[in-house]
């Protein structure tokens, strides 16, 4: 059977500092991700030709194929393994700054501009009850749109490409910023990578 992996980390764990401490970055990749990527195998084992030749992302976007034993298992692991992929790897220390070319033209035909956007994508992120998940997403008609998911669950499995992940999960920021989850959503836009959100753009409207 194919196992997924753990993808390598792209900075060192305190390289998002001040933004994301170190303690954070470690535990999050180390155990929360890895524990994802782990249970989510672990759940696959039953029926190792699901995941024969297959990325996770094909699994999620065809999750009523599931066995049903195993379904809701496979959404949530496979969920969390899948956002963190996302989530890691459109951060960068340096980040920051805007979007550019077709992503910043788009942002601005969708959301007026990219302060309205910022705003949007943030009043999403503060206000998601509970833990979860707000995404910058190419929908079906090839449109951008700003989306709130509970738990893991992926935009995916509803035909929708995340391009942009913010993890509100108390564990993203609670050590550092304790209840003050609007604290943390304000720093991570220092940190976003706009060259690699932008290759997902392209990629997902083509
Ligand atoms: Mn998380």
């Amino acid at each position: 059977m194919m196992k997924f992996e753990l993808p390598t980390l792209p900075y060192t764990y305190d390289a998002l500092e001040p933004s994301i401490d170190a303690i954070t970055v470690e535990i999050h990749y180390d155990r929360h991700h890895r524990g994802y990527k782990n249970k989510l195998n672990n759940a696959l084992e039953k029926y190792p030709q699901i995941s024969e030749g297959k990325t996770i992302e094909n699994i999620l976007s065809d999750i009523n194929s599931i066995p049903e034993d195993i379904r809701l298992s496979v959404k949530n692991t496979g969920g969390g393994y899948y956002n963190h992929n996302l989530y890691w790897s459109i951060l960068s220390p340096n980040g920051g700054g805007k979007p550019t070319g077709d992503l910043l033209k788009a942002i601005e035909q969708n959301f007026g501009s990219f302060n309205e956007f910022k705003e949007k994508l943030t009043i999403a992120s503060n206000t998601l009850f509970g833990s979860g998940w707000a995404f910058l997403v190419v929908n079906k008609s090839k449109e951008l749109e700003i989306v709130q998911y509970a738990n893991q669950n992926s935009p995916l499995s509803d035909g929708k490409t995340p391009i942009l992940a913010i993890d509100v999960w108390e564990h993203a920021y609670y050590l550092n910023y304790q209840n003050k989850r609007a604290d943390y959503v304000n720093a991570i836009w220092n940190i976003f990578n706009w060259k690699v959100i932008e290759k997902l753009y392209n990629k997902a409207v083509k």
